[in-house]
């Protein structure tokens, strides 16, 4: 396998490996609360605001979410239920690997870097070594910091292996010319919303997302592969719940039409997996940015245990970790008509998502809608922005149901200058999970719109969000149960 890597540009101020305190003691014992007696030794400041602004009796919340896998089916004419993507997709995907295996020719696997893109690339690197495929035919690339699969750098990437095989897996949808100029097979596999024609041009390709409950990218992938080798139940199936608690969460109940899993908890037990998801994750919000070692991480791992042994994944784990907690602290300015939070983050690592995550569950005004946590700091010149919806606008129905993606656009609806130059990476995402990255005078442009910081009446609320619990609140129930 060749682990095609570009050079990552340096980003000043991102913690560097050697700065780091010797963790490893810390980390064998590691825990939430382990890590928070770290911080607090590192800052009593922090300890006492955190004591001052976040009592446990949060009210639990009312909203109800009906377990995942109850979500209603699609069924073909004969009343069958069509999961997790259209059969004639399915049999075409399989085709597509088989003749990839028996071409032996050059392969290159583009896996998004989260733990559902991870497990579906390696899902899919083990089947097709095991029906015949020469490791040293696969290709495995990820787009540098900031960049994706649709970037000038992937391009030239292509262009350089000139693969005859492209397997494009989890990374969402866009209508793009084709990866590659010259003769080649392209399959997508996906599970995220794709507009008709959502894909590179000419590329085949196989979707979970409109047969729900939508399957993760990870599930789909095994599920099309597993008929293709006898051995790979075995090796392959942890990695399947690795990506599917990585985008669904840890609550999932593994119940129809999700497949049987109790062999595969068996051998590896539900802590260890989503222990693992979280290690997984953490190298692609890191300031190094270092997917390649997450990706090294779980090729090379035969279950979740040596993840969680891997100093790699726990150093980067420990610097998010660290990154977050540093910036949970800032308080929020509030939009004019204070239905939108800002809290403005300077960070080389990508916590944005996640600040915006823990306010989203504490901000408590009924008019609060919006969560918005930008980042100054993790691409030069950029502003990367994450969105929530306000955990108290989470149950509106109807017309008042927040809509993230419409809000954003509705605010720059009347400057279409500025909305030309925010570009197309504002506002994309999902309608309940949304984000972007524009420039910083593009920014200071949109804030002015939103009006940020005009509103002073909401600044008694500005405290600090509790601790996150464990249990991952942003996970997929929130793209698509509610997506409809
Ligand atoms: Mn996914």
């Amino acid at each position: 396998m060749f682990l095609v890597s570009r050079g990552l540009p340096r980003i000043p101020g991102g913690l560097k490996r050697d700065v780091l305190p010797s963790i490893t003691p810390l980390l064998l014992m590691s825990s939430t609360r382990t890590f928070h007696i770290a911080c607090i030794m590192a800052s009593p400041a922090k300890r006492k605001a955190e004591n001052q602004a976040s009592p446990a009796k949060a009210k639990k919340s009312k909203v109800q979410i009906p377990e995942y896998h109850l979500t209603p089916s699609r069924r073909d004419e004969d009343g069958e239920i069509v999961w997790p993507a259209p059969k004639t997709q399915i049999e075409r995907a399989r085709e597509i690997i088989k003749e990839c295996a028996s071409a032996q020719k050059p392969t290159l696997i583009l896996p998004d870097k989260d733990a559902d893109g991870l497990s579906s690339g390696a899902i899919l690197y083990h089947t097709l070594t095991s029906v015949g495929l020469p490791s040293d035919l696969i290709s495995v690339y990820f787009p540098p910091k900031g960049s994706d699969v649709h970037d000038e750098s992937t391009r030239s990437t292509v262009t350089e292996i000139s693969p005859t095989y492209i397997f494009v897996l989890d990374q969402g949808s866009r209508r793009t010319g084709p990866l590659y100029d010259k003769l080649h097979t392209c399959l997508v596999i996906d599970h995220h919303f794709a507009e008709e024609g959502g894909y590179p041009q000419g590329a085949e390709f196989v979707t979970a997302h409109d047969c729900p409950p939508v399957a993760t990218s990870a599930l789909l992938t095994y599920i099309i592969c597993l008929p293709l080798h006898p051995g790979l139940e075995d090796k392959v199936s942890w990695l399947a719940a690795l990506g599917t608690h990585g985008d669904l969460g840890n609550t999932l109940k593994w119940q129809p039409p999700f497949p049987d899993m109790t062999a595969t908890f068996k051998k590896n037990p539900k802590k260890s997996i989503n222990d693992a998801v979280s290690l997984v994750n953490a190298p692609r919000r890191s300031a190094a940015y270092n997917v390649e070692a997450a990706w090294e991480a779980v090729i090379s791992a035969d279950g979740p245990q040596p993840l969680l042994s891997n100093d790699t994944l726990r150093e980067a784990q420990f610097e998010v970790k660290q990154e977050t907690e540093r910036w949970s602290h800032v308080p929020p300015k509030f939009s004019r008509d204070a239905t939108i939070a800002v809290l403005t983050i300077k960070s080389a690592a990508q916590v944005h998502p996640v600040v915006a995550t823990r306010w989203a569950g504490f901000l408590k005004s009924d008019k609060m809608e919006i969560v918005m946590c930008a980042n100054e700091g993790y691409l030069p010149d950029k502003v990367n922005f994450s969105c929530r919806v306000a955990k108290h606008a989470r149950a509106r129905e109807g017309k008042d149901k927040v809509n993230i993606i419409q809000t954003l656009e509705s605010i720059v609806a009347d400057d279409p200058d500025l909305r030309s130059r925010l570009g197309e990476s504002f506002a994309r995402g999902h309608k309940e999970a949304s984000g972007g990255i524009i420039n910083v005078q593009e920014w200071e442009e949109f804030k002015k719109l939103m009006g940020v910081g005009e509103n002073t009446r909401k600044k008694a609320e500005a405290k600090t969000p509790e601790k996150r619990k464990r249990a991952q609140k942003n996970t997929l129930q929130n793209y698509f149960v509610k997506a409809a």
